[in-house]
Order: structure tokens, then C-alpha cells, then sequence
């Protein structure tokens, strides 16, 4: 099993960045930029000067009084984070996003595909900077949680590839377990417990003792014995978008620019998945419900084909009413082959 953590590098900075590129190379804050606000995010220029993410704004004012200081503009951030999920998407075998810069990946079968998990970690990296310009940092284990801590490694644009799970967890601190915050350090360092090899030597009942169910979890990480996976996901069978118009509709040309849209709106939600069946469903004044669908000979993963599939479907009914709701439906999704369609345009 091989579990991706991705965390983009200093994400509200690097979009800042990219939106104007004379920021590049200068310290970046970004916040509220009031005197009792907090930093969201610095660059690493301004990270030099100490200011990191919490950092009161009026303090960041005082370490690094000639940073560029940006307002939070989280409507730029969103979209940017939907591009790199989206790059995401079109590589893994699944993806869960933890946060607006974040996802997990269950990568089993691109490591296949490139041939090692460090191949993966570089074509993820460039699949990303292809599609959005940004970088980012990949951790890759067995163990979501030791992923997580990998990404972290080394920042910026970094990638770290753990082979032995015990013995890359056993010089870090204690406090770099996800979960583990300041008051149980306290209590972990209190103990004893500076460095995860700390915890990974003691007995398990000592664990359980000291530090409860908690405790053994992250005993049983830092031992390598035990690897948390991803959530099982069942696979969507197919992706549908219906519109209702406010008043019943007779023109077809609008009906037809209506199909267009959903199409659109469908193919976007397939994120990059392949299928075999488009249909469409047409709702008539008075509820009468039509559907109908088309099997293509091979799947296909494009907006084209899911358009002129669904349009050629409503041209061929016979419409004798005005139409109160119009559906696009893609289905016999296919959710390994497409990834692989898709991969081949990074190569
Ligand atoms: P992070 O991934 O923690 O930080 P980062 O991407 O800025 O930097 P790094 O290279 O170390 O990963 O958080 C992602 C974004 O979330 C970050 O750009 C801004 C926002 N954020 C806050 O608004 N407040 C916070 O306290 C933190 C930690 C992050
Ligand atoms: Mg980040």
C-alpha cells in the first residue's frame, strides 16, 4: 500500500505569488491586516525573520517591518485549491482532501505505473506545477498518519519516501504526531517521552498506563506495527446534473444551451474519470419524464463527446411540450483506465 500526503508550500503566499510575480523573492505575510490580527501564512523569505502562521500581525510588524503584508483573499485560494485537486484526482486511485492545501492519495497504482514510490512523488510534484504553478511537498509510507509527518520533512518542495517507519519516526519529536499538541507534549516529556524512538521503546502496558488508548496508538505507529489506511470509499456508479427551469421552457435553442452547460458541469464532476454511457432525462409541463442514453463502443473522458452524446439524444425525441426540467447523466464510469488516459498527458 502506498499512501501520498501532499501539502502545498506556503499555499495563501504561493497564490499570492502567482497572481502577482513581483512578490517573488520579497518576505510575504499574509493576514488580517489590522493590528490585532494573526498571520495566516508567511513565505519563507518572511519565515526568516520569524514570523510564521499565528504570529500576531502587530509582532510581524515589529520582526519584519519591511514584509509585504496581503489581506486573506480566500475566493483566489479556493480556486487555486480546486486546480490541485483536481491534478491530484487525475494521478491517484483516490484522494481525500483534508484541508484547502492538503489531500491523502492512495497511490497504489501509479507506483505501479512509474515504477517506485520516489517516480510517483516527482510526477505528482510536476502534474501540480503543470496545471497550477505551485509547489508542493509529498510524503509517501504505508501509514497515513507517517505520510503526514514525511510531507513535513523538508519543506519547501520536498519529498520523502519512508522505506523503514520506525527508524525515520525515532529521532523526531513527540510532538510531530498529528493530534499530539502542547499539553500532552507536557505530559509525554513529563514521562520521559522526548522523541518518538521513546515511545516506540517502551512496553505496551507501560503505554496504556501512562498515556491511555491514545498512547498506544501512536506506540504502535512508532514500532511500524500498524498502518492506518484510507477511509474505503464506495465508487460513485455515475455523475448527473439536472437543471429546472423557473418557467416552463418551449425553445429549443435555450434547451439546447441549457444540455451544453450541464455537459460542462457533468465532465467537470467526473474529475478526469472516464464513462460509456451518456444520458439525458427531459421532464415535460405536466411531469411526464422521458429518458434516454447511448453506449459508446469505447469510454471516453471529454466534455465534446458528453455535449454532442446528450444533444444528439434530445434531438431525436419528439418534443410536442414545453419542458419544465432537462438532466445530463455520464454512467459505467470507468475509475482505474481514465487515471491512466489521463497520465499519459504528463509524459
Ligand atoms: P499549512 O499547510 O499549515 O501552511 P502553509 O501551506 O502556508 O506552509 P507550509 O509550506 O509549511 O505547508 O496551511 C495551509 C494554509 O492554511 C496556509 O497557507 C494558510 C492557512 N492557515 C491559516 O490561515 N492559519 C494557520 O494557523 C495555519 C497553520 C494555516
Ligand atoms: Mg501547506
Amino acid at each position: 500500500m502506498f499512501i501520498a500526503h501532499v501539502d502545498m508550500d506556503c499555499f495563501f503566499c504561493a497564490c499570492e505569488e502567482k497572481r502577482n510575480p513581483k512578490l517573488k523573492g520579497k518576505p510575504v505575510i499574509v493576514g488580517s491586516t489590522g493590528q490585532r490580527g494573526v498571520v495566516s501564512t508567511s513565505n519563507y523569505e518572511a519565515r526568516k525573520f520569524e514570523v510564521f502562521s499565528a504570529t500576531p500581525i502587530s509582532i510581524a510588524r515589529k520582526r519584519c517591518p519591511d514584509g509585504i503584508y496581503l489581506p486573506v483573499d480566500f475566493t483566489l485560494y479556493r480556486k487555486e485549491s480546486i486546480s490541485v485537486m483536481m491534478a491530484l484526482r487525475m494521478l491517484a486511485d483516490d484522494v481525500y482532501q483534508v484541508s484547502v492545501d492538503e489531500a491523502y492519495l492512495d497511490i497504489r497504482s501509479l507506483v505501479q505505473e512509474v515504477g517506485s514510490p520516489e517516480k510517483a512523488a516527482t510526477t505528482i510534484q510536476e502534474a501540480v506545477k503543470e496545471r497550477t504553478g505551485l509547489s508542493c511537498s509529498v510524503g509517501i509510507s504505508p501509514c497515513k498518519v507517517v505520510s503526514k509527518i514525511a510531507s513535513d520533512f523538508k519543506k519547501p518542495g520536498g519529498l520523502t519516501v519512508v522505506a523503514d517507519t520506525k527508524a525515520f519516526l525515532a529521532p523526531l519529536p513527540i510532538k510531530k504526531f498529528p493530534g499530539i499538541g502542547k499539553v500532552s507534549v507536557e505530559h509525554y516529556e513529563h514521562n520521559g517521552i522526548h522523541t518518538i524512538g521513546d515511545l516506540a521503546k517502551k512496553d505496551r502496558f507501560w503505554v496504556l498506563d501512562h498515556f491511555g488508548k491514545h498512547g498506544v496508538y501512536y506506540h504502535k505507529i512508532a514500532r511500524g506495527e500498524q498502518y492506518i489506511g484510507l477511509p474505503q470509499r464506495s465508487k460513485r456508479k455515475s455523475v448527473s446534473k439536472e437543471h429546472t427551469f423557473l418557467i416552463d421552457e418551449g425553445d429549443i435553442q435555450a434547451i439546447e444551451n441549457k444540455i451544453r452547460e450541464l455537459s460542462a458541469i457533468v465532465h467537470q464532476h467526473l474529475h478526469g474519470k472516464a464513462f460509456k454511457t451518456v444520458s439525458i432525462k427531459v421532464r415535460y409541463t405536466g411531469f411526464i419524464t422521458q429518458s434516454r442514453d447511448f453506449t459508446l463502443k469505447a469510454p471516453r473522458d471529454d466534455k465534446e463527446t458528453i455535449e454532442r452524446t446528450a444533444l444528439k439524444l434530445f434531438n431525436a425525441l419528439d418534443i410536442t411540450n414545453k419542458i419544465r426540467l432537462i438532466g445530463v447523466k455520464t454512467s459505467q464510469l470507468i475509475h482505474e483506465p481514465s487515471r491512466q488516459l489521463t497520465l499519459q498527458r504528463f509524459r
